[in-house]
């Protein structure tokens, strides 16, 4: 026996040094890698993922220079959470950081950037991070303190003191990314984490980006005017265009009354004049227009659309900048650049705007990689792939080892090697219960099938048909002809809550609603 071990574990040794050989070419230096993650940007606005009305030529030419991941998802659709699991390779529960109302995140724990360090890597994290107390694994960081500021924003330094900078916050993050890349040891590989406000809400395009899509009529979402029959958990959230959004707040127009400060407050008078100039105009042509009822709704869901898609201009715009940077000191070549949001957005489709739920929009991220070298340029991949996996991906590609608790796998085998498959299905779990009133949730996505028990605030199951209802209308939970399904589903639920160490989702699982 002792021998059958022996020569099993022999075989295992040479299998993954072929698997790390096929993954990346023996003799090439330790790659750079810059990972950009915007907040809140959808796949969907971007036209390498289809979008027709807009153009993000920026983030196309990493597309076409690498890899499209058409089936990328997060574990938690939220921003401070997804950043902690991009961070550590494993889910929430498991890194303690699952919302953003009541959590802390416990910086002391393990992540990707501390293992690059180990590894010969120069870190940095710049910009967007959202999780409160100072990073380790870093080298240098130069933060927002929480969500930040669109104009004029503060940047908090390693020393923990805030200075503010005058100008667009996109901008200024591309510009102290730069300032890092020019000083560092050019000795040793890096790892920049570009991590952009744009485009969280309340959307504040950069005034050279005010009025750029006026030209433009977006068309409203099928399902805009849904009504949630079938599913009660969707019917809960307060996050519609109709009811939640704010006509000063989010839309700007400020002679309306306000539950939040509008986000003027920040601008310098010469911004704040280009400001008045542009959205003064259009409340001043909608108090001629007394709008109500749908004409009001979709009126302020064409104005949502407009900031939405000129506050990711100046996004594509600086991920342009990066990218020539690249090409400029000739880094291009041995550089991995990934660019993902932190979750993916609502544009309208079920009347909303924000995130949170397990339905596509929100839980789907765009996600794009290029690898010269190893990733084909112009690869579309349909591999079921999650924001945990960012973590193993990059040690994997630095040559270094994958600690054993990491939750998520490399990508490499499979955008190396196209034989290889990924995950078969995803696991979700949502728990903030406050803003938005979503309520918390977990489940199991395969291809073809979504299965979600909502709890605490709504309890109850929901089956989605995804071949015969990709969006997510009609829930088929309890009906005939679905029993099979059902139930490989749950089994299939039960063995992620299991393999991922759920406890909480174990003790639900075990009650029924
Ligand atoms: C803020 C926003 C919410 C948003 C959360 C989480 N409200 O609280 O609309 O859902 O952030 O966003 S706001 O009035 O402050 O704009 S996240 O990207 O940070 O997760
Ligand atoms: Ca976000």
């Amino acid at each position: 026996l002792q021998n059958a071990c022996r020569i099993a574990g022999f075989i295992l040794v040479i299998f993954s040094q072929n698997i790390q050989a096929q993954n990346l070419p023996a003799k090439r230096p330790k790659p750079n890698i810059v990972i950009i993650i915007s907040d809140d940007h959808a796949f969907q606005a971007i036209s390498a993922y289809g979008n027709k009305l807009v153009k993000t030529p920026n983030i196309d030419r990493i597309a076409q220079k690498g890899v499209r991941l058409d089936k990328a998802y997060v574990t938690n659709s939220i921003c401070g959470p997804s950043r902690a699991v991009i961070l550590t390779g494993k889910y929430s529960h498991k890194n303690g950081f699952k919302d953003n109302e009541t959590s802390q995140f416990d910086h002391s724990q393990d992540n990707f950037a501390k293992h690059l360090q180990t590894g010969g890597y120069q870190t940095a994290w710049i910009g967007k991070i959202h999780l409160a107390g100072k990073p380790e694994g870093f080298n240098f960081f130069n933060l927002l303190p929480d969500q930040g500021s669109y104009y004029n924003p503060e940047f908090i330094g390693m020393d923990g003191k805030s200075i503010r900078k005058e100008g667009y916050v996109t901008n200024l993050i591309e510009d102290i990314s730069e300032e890092w890349l020019d000083l560092r040891d050019s000795n040793k590989p890096f790892c920049l984490v570009v991590g952009h406000k744009a485009t969280h809400r309340t959307w504040l395009p950069d005034t050279v980006d005010f009025g750029r899509y006026d030209s433009l009529t977006f068309p409203v979402p099928v399902n805009f005017y849904d009504q949630y029959k079938t599913r009660s958990a969707a019917a809960v959230q307060d996050m519609s265009i109709d009811k939640t959004m704010q006509m000063a707040y989010d839309l700007k127009m400020l002679s309306y009354s306000s539950k939040g400060e509008p986000t003027v407050n920040r601008m310098n008078p010469a911004q704040r004049a280009k400001f008045d100039a542009y959205y003064g105009a259009i409340e001043a042509d909608l108090k001629s227009k007394n709008l109500t009822g749908k004409a009001l709704a979709e009126w302020k869901f064409q104005r949502y659309m407009k900031d939405y898609y000129s506050t990711a201009e100046s996004l594509d715009r600086n991920i342009g900048r990066m990218l020539d940077y690249l090409e400029k000191h000739e880094l291009d070549q041995n550089t991995i650049v990934i660019y993902m949001s932190d979750q993916g957005f609502y544009l309208g489709e079920h009347g909303w705007f924000d995130k949170r739920f397990m339905y596509e929009e929100s839980f789907r991220t765009p996600l794009l990689m290029q690898f010269p070298g190893v990733i084909k340029p112009g690869t579309n991949s349909s591999q079921m792939v999650m924001n945990l996996d960012i973590a193993p991906t990059l040690l994997d590609a630095a040559g270094l080892a994958i600690p054993s608790d990491m939750q998520g796998k490399s990508m490499l085998p499979f955008l190396a090697n196209k034989a290889v498959k990924g995950r078969e299905a995803l696991y979700y779990h949502y728990y903030e219960n406050g803003e938005h009133s979503v309520s918390p949730h977990f489940g199991v996505s395969t291809k073809d099938y979504k299965l979600i028990r909502f709890y605490k605030r709504v309890n109850s199951w929901e089956l989605f048909d995804l071949n015969k209802d990709p969006s997510e209308e009609s829930n088929v939970y309890g009906k005939k002809g679905y029993e099979k399904t059902t139930l490989a589903l749950k089994q299939q639920l039960t063995k992620l809550i299991a393999e991922y160490d759920d406890k909480e989702a174990k003790v639900i699982l075990r009650s029924e609603p």
